[in-house]
């Protein structure tokens, strides 16, 4: 009896335990974004950065370095070759797979002569980077789309190639890994349409030791529930990896700003409890400012079923900003969520301050009495945070955020000159050229903007006559 009560004791500890949890087996940071790509110094200390966190990939993906995509049938210059050399072996001290990535879909040759010599390009180039160390290797045929929208890619070509590809790598190095692949219809909507029959033709003829990596039912979108997430697997008929797309920040654009005006500064969300087998976390130009969200991701990453979003953003926050966390979490409050026309991504920015100036402004309409005090408290906050940040951040991060810092403040006085027009129901004739000064710094710097700007254009509306 007593055996029994004992043993089932620890029979429910084991259950309960949250160490009990597995981790995703392939997590890690795919530098997959457009614009600038990070320098070696950036990527040497990110790899020390995933073994702090227990992240065990690294994929070599960037855009915009020509011989990853454009120029990708040119072999790297010999001194990028020594610079990728080191970086591999400071991946393989750190415990990281370094996972190298070609994107040659925009011209690839499939077949005849042409076909051929494309493909011993493509082994040529890989094998230069084995000889690194490189034991990981991957394919992406992403962004393959026409100025219609529209891709006029051949499912079963590209399995077909993909199938030769590794049969003929693995063939001549017994230890390369299984190779990962992005297709041209990468989100579950995308492979829902099937255009031309290719997400079908792809998956019934891709080898089934190929890694798929797809972003969700969108491109950015707002999580991948496990439902969704079985969905897209049954789509494949295997267990999809995911390259999910915060906090990168590429599409934040304005009308001939800058790439990435807005910083996605929260925590990753909204991702699968189980059966992930591979995530990779799509980051942001911005080096520093990343590991907010790719600490939090390391939690979920390493306890998918335990992962408590609120919890890990404070954690991240705290190790890496020390004193400065509670500036840093005011600024960030304002600076997560991530939205256009076609990307929806990211908790919402300062959703206390959205609820009280919305109030506010209701109250105001109805002439009805109002309490500013919790929008004005918030508001000083918001500026000194700003001012604490500006002189105190360390150079190499305020180096990534001082024009939206700068927009930040710029806001937090407009808001306050919004706070004093609402009680005095006039205008305050200082407010509107404020405005005018902060949309003249919106192609560089983005923020709030349900929140803390929208308070000043609502207010703008109701009392400009
Ligand atoms: F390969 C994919 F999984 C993927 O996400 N590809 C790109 C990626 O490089 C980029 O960083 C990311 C965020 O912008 O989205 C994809 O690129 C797009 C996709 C679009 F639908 C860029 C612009 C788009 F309109």
């Amino acid at each position: 009896m007593k055996f029994l009560a004992m043993a089932a004791m620890i029979l429910s500890a084991i259950l309960t335990s949250t160490a009990s949890a597995a981790p995703v087996p392939l997590r890690g940071v795919i530098e997959g974004f457009y614009g600038t790509p990070w320098n070696f110094e950036q990527r040497a200390d990110l790899m020390k950065f995933c073994r702090t966190h227990n992240l065990n990939a690294y994929v070599y993906a960037p855009k915009d370095d020509p011989y990853h995509r454009e120029k990708w049938r040119e072999p790297y210059p010999a001194e990028k070759l020594a610079a990728l050399k080191k970086l591999v072996s400071t991946a393989n001290k750190n415990g990281v797979r370094f996972i190298f990535a070609v994107s040659p879909g925009l011209d690839l040759n499939y077949s005849g002569k042409k076909g051929e010599e494309d493909f011993a390009l493509l082994m040529k180039k890989l094998d230069a980077v084995y000889n690194l160390g490189v034991r990981y290797f991957a394919i992406f045929f992403d962004d393959l789309k026409d100025d219609k929208g529209r891709h006029h890619e051949d499912g079963k070509r590209q399995a077909d190639f993909l199938n030769k590809l590794q049969e003929n790598l693995r063939e001549k190095h017994f230890d390369v890994e299984p190779l990962l692949t992005v297709p041209t219809e990468y989100y579950r909507q995308d492979m829902l349409r099937n255009v031309n029959h290719y997400t079908e033709d792809f998956a019934a003829n891709l080898a089934e030791n190929i890694v798929v990596l797809y972003t969700g039912d969108g491109v950015v979108c707002d999580g991948i529930s496990d439902a969704e997430f079985q969905a897209a697997c049954e789509i494949y008929n295997r267990d999809l990896g995911i390259w999910w797309n915060y906090p990168v920040n590429d599409y934040t654009m304005t009308e001939g700003g800058n790439r990435n005006a807005k910083l996605a500064l929260g925590a990753i969300e909204k991702l699968p409890a189980r059966n992930v087998q591979a995530i990779f976390f799509n980051p942001m130009g911005q080096y520093e400012l990343s590991k907010i969200a790719l600490a939090t991701g390391a939690v979920y990453a390493n306890s998918p079923e335990n992962y408590d979003t609120d919890k890990a953003w404070d954690n991240a926050l705290s190790e890496q900003f020390g004193t400065l966390a509670p500036a840093m979490k005011i600024f960030a409050l304002h600076s997560r969520h991530m939205e256009n026309s076609w990307a929806k991504v990211g908790a919402a920015d300062a959703p206390d301050f959205e609820d009280a100036a919305l109030v506010a402004i209701a109250n105001i309409r109805a002439n009805r009495y109002t309490d500013f005090s919790a929008l004005t408290a918030m508001i000083d906050d918001m500026e000194r945070a700003a001012d604490t940040l500006l002189k105190k951040l360390p150079r190499k991060i305020l180096a990534e955020c001082k024009p939206q810092l700068e927009q930040f403040k710029r806001i937090a006085q407009a808001d306050r000159l919004a706070v004093k027009s609402l009680r005095t129901k006039s205008l305050d004739p200082n407010l509107k050229p404020l405005r005018e000064e902060i949309a003249k710094f919106e192609p560089d710097a983005i923020l709030s903007e349900k929140a803390a700007l929208k308070f000043v254009d609502d207010t703008i509306n109701l009392l400009d006559r």
